[in-house]
């Protein structure tokens, strides 16, 4: 048969192939930062770090170390939601504490 008498529909039609992207992107990440101050306890720090961000006694004394001598410290990088969540956890918690503890967020 001749290109033609080819009709749309017809097995003999052309076929287009259209590839298609999957819709998904990596979400931006967002780091949660601990900021020193003079009067929280380091008890307290540790203890924030292990039960709102996960870490091990050992990471969380570090971290907490870190964060009493270099003025700032990482505690973790999460979607913007949970690290929302989190800034907020440690804040409410401090607050009801009466410790002056901060939790800030940054987009890494
Ligand atoms: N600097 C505080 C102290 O000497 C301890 C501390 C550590 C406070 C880390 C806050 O994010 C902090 N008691």
């Amino acid at each position: 048969m001749s290109d033609d008498h080819r009709h749309i529909g017809d097995d003999t039609a052309p076929r287009v192939v259209v590839k298609t992207r999957p819709k998904v992107k990596k979400p931006r990440m967002y780091k949660v930062l601990m900021l020193n101050d003079d009067y929280t306890p380091m008890e307290f720090v540790v203890h924030v770090l292990e039960h709102i961000f996960g870490k091990s006694r050992e990471d969380a004394a570090r971290i907490m170390l870190h964060v009493h001598h270099r003025g700032v410290g990482l505690c973790g990088v999460y979607t913007y939601e949970v690290a929302e969540t989190k800034a907020n956890q440690v804040v409410d918690l401090a607050c009801r504490c009466q410790h002056p503890l901060q939790c800030t967020i940054e987009k890494e």
